[in-house]
Order: C-alpha cells, then structure tokens, then sequence
C-alpha cells in the first residue's frame, strides 16, 4: 500500500509544479534559512484519493509534503499533514521558487520559542505545606475526585517522573521526534518542566513536600519533551506537531510555559484549528516586563497568562499588553524539581500552571461543557485586579477555581445575570417616549392606562392628559425578575400655531431684530436687519421658529 501512495502522490505533486524549475541548485549550510512552507489547501486536497482513513489521509499527506521537499532538492525536516505544512532549510533561490509557486499559501521563517528565564526566590520547607498559590485559586475548595476525566498537556522540559510527589503510573508522554530528539520525555534535565508539573499536580496528603492545584492524583496528563536537556529553545513548528502530540494523547489542555517574539501564520492556523477541535490552549505572557506579545501566547485562540505575587499585584516581570487574558500566581512559587525536591522560583511560567491546573479542575467537574464555555467561565469570574475590568496586566483577573465552578453549577453558559430593571423617559404633549436601562431579559410594561408592551423601549400616547404609573419588569430566562413603577404625567398642551396674527413676509419691508413674520406657511422672526432677504433663503437674517397653524 506504501509503494501505491507514493507512486500516486509523485504524480499528483508533479502538477503543482514547484519542482522542475528548480534545477540542480545545492543547499549551502551558511545560505539557507528554517522556513515553514504551507500548501494551498486546495493544492493539497487534489490529490487526495477519495475513500482513505484520516490514518491514511495524514501519511498520504506526510509523504506528499516529503515528496514536495524533495523535487526542491532538499529534505523535509519536518512534515505537519494537519496544516498542509512542511519545514524545509531552503536557500535564497529556492526561496524565490516557493514563493512565485501558485500552490504554497504561506512561506515563513520557523520562528523559536523559549523556555522564560526563572526567578530564584527562596528555600523549600521540610513536611508538606501548601503553596499560597493553590489557595489564592481556590483549588481546595473544588474536589478534583473525577480528574480522571481531563487530561492536561504539558509542552515543557520533561518530567521527572521518579519524584516522590508526582505520579509516575498512568502518565503518557513524547519526545520531540525525528531531526530534533530532544531525549526522553521522563527524564526533565532542566527542572522546569517539573516544576510546572508540580503545581498542576504534586499529590496531597502525602505528607511532604507540595500540593499541586489537583492533588488526588487522578488527573491525566501527558508531556511533550519540546526542549532537549541542553537546549533553551524550541522551533514554531515543534509545538504545531506538539499540539498533535496532545491531541493524539487524548488531551483537553495544554500547559505552554514557554513562548518567543514573532508571529507565525502556520502557527496560528495551527492552534485555531486545534481550538476549534476542542482544546483549551494556555501559555505564558512572558517575563520582559514590557508591553511585548509573546507568542504562543498572544494568538487569539491561546489563553495568555500573567503573574502576580502573594499579595495579588502583578509581577514587575510579567508582561502587559491587550492579549493578557488571567492571572495567576507567578512569584515565589514552590513546587517539583528535578533533583527529586523543591524549588521556589518566579515567573509566569509558574502563573501558567495555576491556570491550566484550574481549567482541568473546573472541567473535570463540567465535562459536558466545551473548551469555549470553560474560557468564559474562568474569565467570567476571574478576581478583578486593577483599573475595573479587563486590563492589560491582568486582564480578567486572577483565575478562581471555586467561583467557575458555582457559574458553571447553572449551566456551561453560566447563570443568568439578577435582573435589575430601571428605564427614563421623555414626554411631548400625550406622547411618552420610553428608554430601557434594564439587565438583559424579556420586558414587561404596563403604562398605567391599561395598555401594555413587551418592546425593549416603546413610546405610548395616552389619551388624555394625566398623571400614570409605569411599570416596567424585567425577567432572565431563569424566571427571576425585576421591576420599577415611575410616575409619568402628559398634558394636552400643545405648543402655540405659529405665524397667528402675523402679516406675511414682504421684499420691500425693512426688518429689525425681533420681527416676526409669516412665510410659505412658516412663522419666522428676524435675527438681523435686513431688506428682500427671504426667510427660507438667508437663515442667518431669519430663524424658522413654528409652522403656521
Ligand atoms: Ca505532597
Ligand atoms: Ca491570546
Ligand atoms: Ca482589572
């Protein structure tokens, strides 16, 4: 079956005709550059034989992508089927090719993503104690017994998988692949994948060290080895494969404690796609203490974390800026190290944890609920730090486990705001013309007359003049309502006719300021001398003031 893919993909790569007017021309190692080549979707989907698996679909695709690296006389460093992508280390003339080619969507530069430098702060104590972390999210007050049911991903550094506070059974885990073995998964030769780890769930009740935000033990997770031990970095498109990693693990969240500058395209398509696949992405805003976007971060379907300390201010380091989303506690925060103890360190790679930790938290209790409603939710009732609402360096907030948890108890949307009813109203002769400040709801008006209307903001004439109860009731689709009675008087007075009594304009009278005269069925009068300036002409010699009667 192989061999039939490939002879069937080389004809159909053929037509998208990168690949003879490439020639011969060799890659020098000091001339290329790491780029991302996503294929035209369209470019793709043609040569996709109908009636494959999405199993026989995805390496169909792998080995197209292949196959298309090699007619530009390079080799796929990395394929990525689910976005139509290929990595590819390409000179500047094949560069030109790829991009005058009428089947490559996007050509980018593979950007890198970093692990945050990490903030010393202090020395670990002796029997378990709880990192003030774990109660500022309000972890122990939402039971993780059904964690079981979630299963986070952690994109990171390995996981010490012998540390007597973290689970070793039932944990999953990969390696960066192919040309970027970064060594295997459970093995952390840095300590900050561990840490991470930790705070999202060192075990409870054990008697020493830490308490994770889910300490039972119960939830899944699985680690993604993006960083080899000696490296600090890893490429854009490692977390694309890296997020099918998760995926393929079974996976609703990702914990990203890492990130670096410049956007990518491929990226992002990738974390869109994903999102809208279900998965709840969450990453760390960074630590230059500048209004920078950092990347994964700041796409708009990844959850950008900020830090704050044990008094609930925001970290000098943590960045700022529109994309900052939640918070959570990032300095001096204790958890798992790879030397099989304890470590106090800053940074919002620790704010992260708390936050993915959370999410699986919440979820576990909720897992009907989408990806989307477990977002709102954590935003919905975030602790508002800050100028009053969403800010830059918070942004909703610092996440509260306990506080989703009661919004999502009445429903993955939430409950209903309490209806709070209120309106004003103007008044021109019979005429009442109401506007609705009320909460959100259905509406009820009764306008004291035996009339009635459910219009959001009605006007009403009433029949004679008088003084009325209004009352307006507001109520949420919950059946809880609001109401308010204002008192409305209407006389029958009207403004006087115009022009009674008055002659009509003439060209040959001199006016003074003050005069007042008839014209076309109009009263004006004079705000300046004049002679033969006619009224509906010169509206600075005449104001229009009533229509005749
Ligand atoms: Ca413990
Ligand atoms: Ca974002
Ligand atoms: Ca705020």
């Amino acid at each position: 079956m192989k061999h039939n893919f490939l002879t069937s993909t080389k004809c159909t790569l053929l037509a998208l005709g990168v690949a003879s007017a490439l020639g011969t021309a060799t890659a020098h190692a000091s001339n290329t550059e790491r780029m991302i080549v996503t294929l035209k979707s369209e470019a793709m989907a043609n040569t996709l034989p109908v009636a494959m698996s999405n199993a026989e679909i995805t390496e169909f695709k792998a080995q197209s992508l292949s196959l298309f690296a090699n007619d530009l006389n390079t080799t796929a460093i990395k394929t990525l089927p689910n976005i139509n992508a290929v990595v590819l280390e390409v000179t500047p003339e094949q560069l030109a090719q790829l991009e005058k080619s009428g089947d490559v969507e996007t050509v980018e530069v593979d950007p890198k993503r970093y692990v945050p430098e990490v903030i010393e702060a202090g020395i670990s104590p002796l029997a378990e104690s709880t990192p003030y972390g774990i109660n500022m999210v309000q972890a122990k007050l939402v039971s993780d017994a059904a964690a079981a049911n979630r299963k986070v991903c952690i994109m990171d550094t390995g996981y010490h998988r012998a540390h007597e506070d973290l689970v070793s059974a039932g944990v999953t885990g990969d390696d960066g692949y192919g040309s970027n073995d970064t060594g295997l998964w459970y093995n952390d030769g840095n300590g900050h994948g561990t840490h991470v780890a930790g705070t999202i769930a060192a075990l409870g009740g054990n008697g020493t060290g830490v308490v994770g935000v889910n300490p039972s033990g119960n939830l899944g997770l699985h680690i993604v080895k993006v960083f080899n031990d000696s490296g600090r970095w890893a490429y854009g498109s490692d977390l694309i494969e890296a997020i099918n990693q998760c995926e393929a693990a079974g996976s609703h969240i990702t914990s990203m404690s890492l990130g670096g500058s410049g956007s990518s395209t491929a990226e992002r398509n990738a974390f869109d796609q994903s999102y809208q696949r279900g998965m709840l992405h969450i990453a760390a805003a960074g630590n230059g203490g500048n209004s920078a976007l950092s990347y994964p971060a700041s796409y708009n379907n990844v959850v950008s974390v900020a830090a704050v300390d044990s008094s609930e201010n925001k970290a000098s380091f943590s960045q700022y800026n529109s994309q900052v989303e939640i918070a959570g506690p990032g300095v001096g925060v204790n958890s798992t190290w790879n030397n099989g103890g304890y470590r106090s360190i800053s940074g919002t790679s620790m704010a992260t944890p708390h936050v993915s930790g959370v999410a699986a938290l919440v979820w576990s209790n909720f897992p009907n609920c989408s990806n989307a409603d477990i977002r709102a939710a954590l935003n919905a009732t975030a602790k508002d730090k800050g100028a009053a609402g969403r800010d830059t360096s918070y942004g909703y907030g610092i996440v509260q486990a306990k506080a989703a948890y009661d919004y999502l108890a009445q429903g993955c949307g939430g409950g209903d705001p309490v209806p709070v009813a209120n309106f004003s109203y103007t008044t021109d002769g019979l005429k009442a013309t109401f506007s609705n400040s009320s909460t959100v709801g259905t509406y009820n008006w009764t306008f004291g007359d035996g009339n009635s209307s459910s219009q959001s903001s009605p006007s009403h004439t009433y029949a004679q003049a008088g003084t009325y109860d209004v009352t307006l009731k507001v109520t949420n689709s919950a059946g809880d309502f609001d109401s308010i009675v204002k008192q409305v008087t209407v006389d029958d007075v009207v403004t006087p006719p115009g022009c009674t009594g008055l002659s009509a304009w003439s060209a040959s009278t001199f006016y003074r300021v003050g005069d007042k005269v008839s014209y076309n069925g109009y009263e004006y009068h004079s705000i300046w001398w004049s002679r033969g300036a006619r009224p509906d002409v010169f509206s600075n010699v005449w104001r229009k003031v009533a229509k005749c009667n």
